[in-house]
């Protein structure tokens, strides 16, 4: 069986073709790399960091290609692919140091002649299985950290990104990773399903990250479980964005474009609904339908604000999404819905859209809580409108569904962005700014439907993958039981001034 990728902005371009593994093939991958782990883990972690800095400078001087590939096989556009590949050298920049940290703590002993230490260790060797709406920046964000703290790799990049994954192993190796430590293999969800149930069972993985539907998220939850085992999981979002009346409303309306409908509204970050105070209701309605309905879409190699879906599946997702509008909801923002097309056309198209994958722009107005849309992900350019009057109603209905990535509110009250803060569940949030563009060194994950409360990116992505080794050293040449050995200095707690 063969593994093929297509331009979602013209499917007449293959990009790669390849030979898909067997689960026996994926395995073995798995071997190879656990293999590997001991003699890494050995590399001092400054000299892994020196590894980590070369990857990232070969990725920034292959910053223009890898963006041009990923706008070819994913059809991001093309300033977001460089804002994506510039999030790969971040993480690496942001890491290249933490191999002359990983700092662990001396701790002062109870008894003499004894000292405690704390070390961070590796895990051992990470199963990461990726998404194609981020085909290096989210990776890089396991890899990187994974590899530097001495662990060894299997990765799963998405089925419709084998270039780009394969373009960034090979960063990897020529950035001096040995060849099993990082191991990518792009199989289907069945082989790997499979192969990662084997590889658990045999012992070879002691991590797994994955990012993706919240539905995949918990059966590796219930899978990883079974082997006592807490994976990395950042899933779905319904990310909420409330605009209060004190809001500046020009720079929702920039939010709640591009969180909405760049990247087709395919990041797990991207809004979700747009919750607007009855006060500016009505001209904040008006005023983003208009910016939706002028909106640039189409060739993502040129200045628009999306190109096309990722793949045609992820359009077939988009129009399968469409059927959960309701009769007492609205459709805005474009000349059709669902597929562009010559006889279904947007207007301002750029380029042909009947050779790729377009969608037209959809704001879904009327939007409220028990609509099938107001807890379903839908991962395209859809949008949901809805209203509230109060502050509180706001966050029970950001909440209410049981997601928790991003969110965010517009307000110039500190007031509303306090109790904000304090009260929504999700593990992001922004002031007056959207809901995704989370910046690479921050804690990046989310809570309850979104994911198990792990976070990737910055210091605390460390936890992932070390774990704490409490060590005690005893000098004393005799045995000094805790807590019974303890000497105890005389007072007198009768004593008052
Ligand atoms: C994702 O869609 O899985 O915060 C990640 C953002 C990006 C990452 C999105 N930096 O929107």
């Amino acid at each position: 069986m063969q593994i093929q990728s297509v331009n979602p902005a013209d499917l007449s371009d293959v990009v790669a073709t390849i030979e898909a593994p067997t689960v026996a093939d994926v395995v073995d991958a798995a071997r190879r790399a656990h293999a590997a782990q001991r003699a890494w883990a050995d590399v001092p972690a400054p000299v892994r960091g020196r590894v980590i800095a070369a990857v990232g400078r070969l990725v920034e001087s292959n910053k223009a290609s890898l963006a041009a590939l990923i706008t070819r096989e994913v059809g991001k556009t093309y300033a977001e692919a460089l804002g994506e590949v510039q999030e790969v050298i971040d993480t690496c920049d942001f890491f290249l140091g933490e191999g002359r940290r990983l700092y662990g703590q001396t701790v002062p002993s109870e008894m003499p002649d004894k000292q405690l230490f704390t070390y961070r260790a590796p895990v051992g060797t990470a199963f990461i299985i990726t998404a194609g709406n981020f085909p290096t920046a989210v990776p890089s964000w396991y890899l990187v950290p994974a590899l530097l703290c001495g662990n060894t790799v299997l990765w799963k990049p998405a089925e419709v990104s084998p270039a780009i994954s394969a373009a960034l192993t090979s960063i990897f190796h020529a950035g001096g990773i040995p060849t099993d430590v990082l191991i990518t293999v792009v199989a289907d969800g069945a082989t790997t399903a499979a192969a990662l149930e084997i590889s658990l069972d045999e012992g070879l993985i002691q991590k797994v990250g994955f990012t993706g539907s919240t539905a995949v998220g918990r059966q590796i939850g219930a899978l990883t479980g079974r082997h006592l085992q807490s994976p990395c999981l950042e899933l779905g979002g319904k990310n909420p964005m409330v605009v209060m009346p004190d809001a500046d409303v020009d720079l929702v309306i920039e939010g709640a474009l591009f969180s909405g409908f760049g990247t087709s509204g395919q990041r797990c970050t991207s809004l979700g609904t747009l919750w607007v105070h009855d006060d500016v209701y009505e001209a904040v309605k008006a005023r983003y339908i208009r910016s939706v309905e002028t909106a640039i879409i189409g060739d993502p190699r040129g200045d628009v604000l999306y190109g096309p879906m990722i793949s045609a599946a992820y359009l077939r997702t988009h129009e399968r999404n469409l059927e959960l509008v309701a009769d007492h909801h609205r459709v805005h923002g474009s000349t059709g819905v669902g597929q562009i097309t010559a006889d279904n056309p947007r207007a301002g198209f750029v380029g042909d859209p009947d050779v790729g994958v377009f969608a037209h722009p959809t704001i879904v107005e009327g939007v409220r809580a028990g609509d099938a849309l107001y807890d379903t992900e839908t991962f395209g350019p859809l949008v949901g409108l809805g209203r509230f009057s109060s502050l509180d109603e706001a966050i029970e209905l950001s909440n209410g569904h049981g997601y928790g990535l991003s969110s965010s509110i517009y307000t110039t009250s500190p007031d509303s962005v306090w109790r904000f803060r304090s009260r929504i569940g999700s593990g992001m949030v922004s002031v007056n700014n959207s809901t995704s563009g989370a910046e690479a060194h921050l804690p990046f994950g989310g809570n309850g439907r979104s994911g198990n409360g792990s976070r990737q990116s910055g210091m605390w992505v460390l936890d992932q993958f070390t774990r704490w080794q409490a060590v005690n050293w005893d000098w004393s040449g005799r045995l000094q039981k805790a807590q019974m050995d303890v000497v105890e200095l005389p007072s007198d707690p009768s004593f008052r001034l």
